[in-house]
């Protein structure tokens, strides 16, 4: 049942969060998704996958749907042959839609590029056939470190295009976070720019890829797109200007078909800890599920819609949320190539009401971010366009959820939290939008054609209303297909854990809840055992976020010498919460505060008010960092920070509660 949020006086948490949002009679009338679909692909799986990949256009039909037989090595639509850059763009224009806007870019300083299919279909090509000039065929590997410039759209669909491999590596990483990936992957060449807007202030790029390929003896060429116009130094050997190499070339390139399991992109996973992981995916079954949830779990209309996701290219969330699933489908979306508060708070809402943004993808990190930034921010923006609005990349707290529907979603819109993984390659677990009436933080089921189930440590599905961890009992099409080079490392990371029953072991605690939703609880590993008794971060996390003074929180495990473990939080107070809030008292009443919304037991050891969090580029919180604060160690790695600095205002501005 449904409850305006006035009459929800208690302030919620993972826990006790009760409140459902059915669907409006009017939304499911129009929805792609039916409750039927569940139906259909619980019949016949294989059935039901197979009509999902004759959506796309195959050059070759397949002639078996799933080859198993080498597990965990999974082939999909086996014999079949298809062209992943023909699927994006060329049919798009062959169907006469080729005037239809494919990208909408928005640049951080205001400029803006609008790309039809026709357009797209031209760059692509042009792009195809000066890679192939400089000798990139099928199999080699391209690294493109690139920032949100629609090149980085083109560069990866004329890799697909010609069979390369594309290893995109977020512009924000270090020289040696390339140096590694290029060199772990053998990459032929790396396309780049000379430098990349970020908080209004042109950084330098290319500098960075100079210093990797010092050790990178695989790089044959570096392409250089000009973004900033800033200086560069050059070597003529090996740099070429993307202008230089793409102006002037043949406008149309035929396509070749590719095996359904030819090899389409590697992508580093961000590996809080070890070597990154290159994760390996392949072509028909990755963009048969990046279409069909691209199409189904957002409800995508091609000829109406315009979709934004705010993830970044070098995510996986851009893979297919930005590049495959919108492109294989027909979309219009935006593309915006900046920071949220560049040049002001209220830039994205500016971008929806500019473009008239229906559908809208980010993640809760950058929601709880706006809910710092205060509920007036969006209110001054004319946001009625949106219709549809998505999250994704960690559980998001039940406050945020009931925040973003009320001030972004207009109190209308459908929510959904949809959970998968690099690995994944697409969207496993999710509401649909018209069919499910969704709960605040909870992903719910898997998707039709999807079997996720929450195990004990024996793989026995354990009750409703119970915990445990998070498996995928059935291949799927969009799944890895390996890690690149490393085929123990593979079966031992993901299959080893349940090796007897042959379950992909994702790493993420789930519970079910009475209804059988599942509601996802953060990594294992983010799991602390206080005095033998398991809870999670995510659920203090939202205890504490669910504080009327609270903005964001992390919670971490620190060794304790009693009870193994003791909860360690690090909090940001509310915008206009003034200094009294982070007095003794006030952080004693936020520790009673998560005792009374869990139960003593997870009432935090300490709580430290800081400035900000450490967080990855994919907005992922980096406990291991905050643990080292916790137990007053030297702080480890800090090259995979959004913003390496945090860790020093952290240190310098604590003032904490014990
Ligand atoms: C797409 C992406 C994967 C990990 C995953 C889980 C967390 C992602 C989530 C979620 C709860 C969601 N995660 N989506 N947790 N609810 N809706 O994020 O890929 O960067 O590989 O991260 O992110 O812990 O295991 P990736």
């Amino acid at each position: 049942m449904s409850q305006p949020e006035g009459q929800h006086n208690e302030l919620s948490n993972l826990l006790n969060e009760s409140r459902t949002f059915p669907p409006s009679e009017e939304f499911a009338a129009q929805a792609n998704a039916s409750a039927e679909l569940y139906e259909k692909a619980d019949a016949d799986r294989e059935a039901f996958w197979a009509e999902q990949a004759s959506q796309l256009h195959w050059e070759t039909e397949w002639d078996q749907v799933l080859d198993w037989s080498g597990a965990p090595f999974a082939k999909w639509f086996v014999g079949g042959r298809l062209n992943v850059a023909y699927n994006c763009v060329d049919r798009h224009v062959e169907a006469g839609n080729g005037d239809r806007v494919a990208i909408h870019w928005e640049g951080e300083p205001g400029d803006s590029r609008r790309i039809t299919y026709a357009e797209l279909q031209r760059e692509v090509c042009r792009t195809a056939n000066a890679l192939a000039s400089l000798g990139v065929g099928a199999g080699d590997r391209v690294a493109i470190y690139l920032p949100m410039l629609p090149e980085a759209v083109f560069a990866m669909l004329a890799c697909a295009r010609l069979g390369a491999m594309h290893s995109v590596v977020f512009g924000g990483f270090s020289a040696e976070a390339l140096r590694s990936r290029v060199n772990d992957a053998q990459a032929k060449v790396v396309i780049t720019s000379d430098g990349q807007y970020r908080r209004g202030k042109a950084l330098p790029l290319k500098a960075n890829v100079d210093e990797a390929v010092k050790e990178t003896p695989s790089v044959e060429h570096v392409i250089v797109v000009r973004r900033t116009g800033g200086e560069v130094s050059w070597d003529d050997s090996r740099d070429k200007w993307w202008h230089d190499v793409v102006e002037g070339k043949p406008e149309t390139h035929t396509p070749e078909a590719f095996d359904s399991e030819h090899p389409l992109f590697i992508l580093y996973t961000s590996g809080t800890t070890g070597k990154p992981k290159g994760i390996l995916h392949t072509s028909g079954g990755y963009l048969t599920q990046a279409a069909y949830t691209h199409r189904t779990v957002f409800d995508l209309k091609p000829e109406s819609d315009v979709y934004w996701c705010t993830a970044d290219i070098g995510w996986v969330t851009g893979h297919t949320y930005i590049v495959y699933g919108p492109l294989a489908n027909g979309a219009t979306q935006v593309i915006y190539e900046g920071t949220p508060n560049t040049p002001h708070e209220g830039r994205h809402w500016e971008v929806v009401a500019k473009y008239g943004v229906t559908i809208y993808y980010t993640a809760p990190t950058t929601i709880r971010t706006f809910m710092k930034w205060g509920a007036e921010i969006p209110a001054r923006y004319d946001l009625s366009s949106l219709r549809v609005l998505g999250s994704v990349g960690e559980p998001i707290n039940p406050e945020a959820w009931i925040w973003y529907r009320k001030h972004i979603g207009g109190d209308r819109t459908p929510i959904v939290d949809t959970w998968w993984q690099t690995e994944t390659g697409a969207i496993m677990i999710s509401p649909l939008p018209g069919v499910t009436s969704t709960k605040p933080g909870s992903a719910q089921r898997p998707l039709p054609g999807i079997s996720a189930k929450v195990v004990n440590e024996a793989g026995e599905q354990v009750p409703h209303g119970s915990g445990g961890l998070l498996v995928l009992d059935k291949p799927w099409p969009s799944m890895l297909r390996g890690i690149w080079g490393d085929d123990d490392r593979y079966r031992e990371t993901y299959w080893s854990k349940f090796a007897d029953l042959g379950y992909y072991f994702a790493g993420d605690g789930a519970k079910y809840d009475d209804d059988g939703d599942i509601w996802l609880l953060g990594r294992v590993d983010d799991v602390m055992n206080v005095s033998g008794h398991r809870i999670s971060t995510t659920e203090v996390e939202s205890a504490l976020v669910s504080h009327p003074n609270v903005a964001e929180a992390a919670v971490v495990g620190a060794s304790d010498p009693t009870t193994g473990q003791g909860i360690v939080a690090f909090v940001i107070l509310r915008g206009g919460v003034d200094d009294a809030a982070s007095g003794e008292a006030a952080l004693k009443e936020l520790r009673e505060h998560v005792s009374r919304e869990i139960g003593p037991i997870a009432k935090p050891r300490q709580i430290m008010v800081v400035p900000e969090l450490p967080k990855t580029r994919s907005g992922k919180i980096m406990r291991r960092l905050l643990r080292d604060v916790a137990e007053n160690r030297e702080i480890g790695d800090v090259t995979t920070l959004a913003d390496s600095s945090v860790m020093d205002l952290i240190s310098k501005g604590l003032k904490s509660s014990s």
